[in-house]
């Protein structure tokens, strides 16, 4: 059935327009002036309101096993969450164990995500190096549409992946047109200030943001992007959280090389204090890694984000419940790092964002979608509103007051780290593949209507332009 989005206005990264959004098939189909609605189309008026590209959350962890326990958001109602937040599509992260083939631990998260209501994608994680490894990154690529390979940097003793990995995937990414993509903190030095920790005596949380001090990850950002220049390679940085990580991408880019940044929503809004709240479950409710850091980080990323050094936002959501966070009681670096996110990205960041002036509407859409659709290859497809795009669509009411809170979210976790916030500026409509999927609180959702999204290899320029069109070249579209 057609979808018209009546008198709203379209905001895209590079243009603001009144216009009518007609959608059909799963597609955009005419964007324009004073459309008429085909016969039995449903008609939603967006007086008053925005209608951008749906977000698409490129950092997510559904159900992620980790740290002896399982996030507690799965991929069904961590994409329902995400819908009624405006996310329309999450790229996830598919962790071999070491030794584990690639090619099995992406069988069994392309199983997981089946259950998913919005499109979803996979960054893949290189945890360990072989030859088989060198050959399961070509058959991602070619085979299956996997563009983007993850390194973390920290987790020593789990899923670290030390120099030699890193040099040898970041060349096999080079061969393939792939990007490369880090979690950059030094896993070395976080083990070494752990054990010193907990050799005081000192196992609270309150020491977890003292085992990984922003210098530990200034200097493992600065480490892979010195790799990635001596071997030519992009490099993205997932979850930048302070100056001396930002700074390091900002000095490669003032030089020419491509790096890309991305900033949490959680990162940009909270500070260290946290840690300090004499209620043990409050404080481990906010052990992530990288931490939340002391108050100055929060301006120098949010200038960051004004001013392009920082090109994406994401949530890093990654849910674990009190008791699973308890596993920790006696042993800060035993509390299952992670925090959620995923259903709040966008209205904090329009509410920090577009209603103080830091950003404007077109930045907004920049950061929270189109950015991260250029970036990993699938715009216009995803992250902007025009003729032959997906119709993942979000209806923004700029007057929409809401508090957000653990009571009241859809994400399946008993904390939220932006507890009480009052926002303003939501939400009334998300629309995915055509369909509106929430409405005014309530959401219409469809178990595993969400598709796995392929991303083209970077090999030959403007392959997602090229695709866009051959995929609506006039004879391609089928038109009723
Ligand atoms: O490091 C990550 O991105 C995963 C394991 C989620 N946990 C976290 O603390 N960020
Ligand atoms: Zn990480
Ligand atoms: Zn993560």
């Amino acid at each position: 059935m057609a979808l018209l989005i009546k008198n709203g206005t379209v905001i895209n990264a590079d243009q603001t327009l009144k216009a009518d959004v007609l959608c059909d098939n799963g597609k955009i189909v005419a964007v324009g002036p004073d459309l008429d609605a085909p016969a039995n189309a449903e008609v939603v008026d967006a007086a008053g309101q925005y209608v951008m590209p749906g977000g698409i959350d490129p950092h997510t962890h559904m159900q992620l096993p980790f740290m002896g326990t399982v996030a507690s958001e799965d991929f069904y109602t961590g994409t329902r969450a995400g819908l009624a937040g405006g996310t329309t599509m999450i790229i996830d992260f598919v962790i071999p164990s070491p030794q584990q083939p690639l090619m099995e631990a992406y069988a069994t998260w392309r199983e997981w995500a089946s259950r998913a209501v919005s499109d979803y994608s996979f960054h893949v994680a290189v945890t360990w190096w072989d030859d088989s490894v060198h050959e399961d990154m070509g058959r991602l690529v070619k085979e299956e549409g996997v563009n983007s390979f993850k390194h973390f940097m920290a987790y020593k003793n789990a899923i670290m992946a030390e120099d030699e990995t890193l040099v040898n995937s970041f060349n096999r990414c080079l061969e393939l047109g792939a990007m490369p993509t880090v979690h950059a903190e030094n896993g070395e030095l976080v083990y070494h200030l752990q054990q010193k920790l907990i050799a005081q005596g000192l196992t609270g949380p309150e020491s977890h943001p003292q085992s990984r001090p922003s210098e530990v990850e200034g200097e493992a950002a600065n480490r892979a992007i010195r790799i990635a220049q001596a071997l030519g390679v992009p490099l993205y940085l997932v979850h930048v959280s302070c100056k001396e990580a930002l700074n390091e991408i900002a000095r490669a880019r003032q030089e020419g090389q491509r790096v890309y940044g991305e900033v949490l929503a959680g990162h940009l809004e909270i500070d260290d204090s946290v840690y300090q709240n004499e209620d043990w479950g409050f404080a481990a409710a906010h052990v992530m890694s990288p931490p939340f850091r002391p108050k100055e980080h929060q301006a120098a990323l949010w200038k960051g984000l004004q001013g392009g050094t920082l090109q994406t936002t994401a949530t890093d959501h990654c849910c674990f419940c009190a008791e699973q966070k308890a596993m920790g009681k006696d042993n800060f670096s035993m509390i299952p790092n992670g925090t959620a996110g995923v259903e709040d990205r966008l209205m904090i960041l329009w509410d920090s964002g577009v209603n103080t002036g830091r950003l404007t509407m077109n930045e907004f859409v920049a950061v929270t979608s189109a950015n991260t659709a250029q970036i990993f290859n699938i715009y216009p497809q995803k992250g902007r509103i025009v003729e032959g795009a997906d119709a993942d669509i979000v209806i923004w009411d700029p007057t929409l007051e809401k508090t957000i809170s653990a009571k009241t979210h859809h994400q399946n976790v008993d904390f939220n780290i932006f507890e009480g916030r009052t926002v303003k500026g939501a939400p009334s409509h998300t629309i995915s593949h055509g369909k509106v999927v929430y409405a005014n609180g309530e959401l219409f959702v469809e178990e595993g209507a969400g598709r796995y999204i392929k991303r083209p290899s970077f090999s030959s320029p403007f392959t997602a332009q090229k695709r866009f069109n051959e995929v609506n070249a006039p004879s391609a579209v089928n038109r009723d």
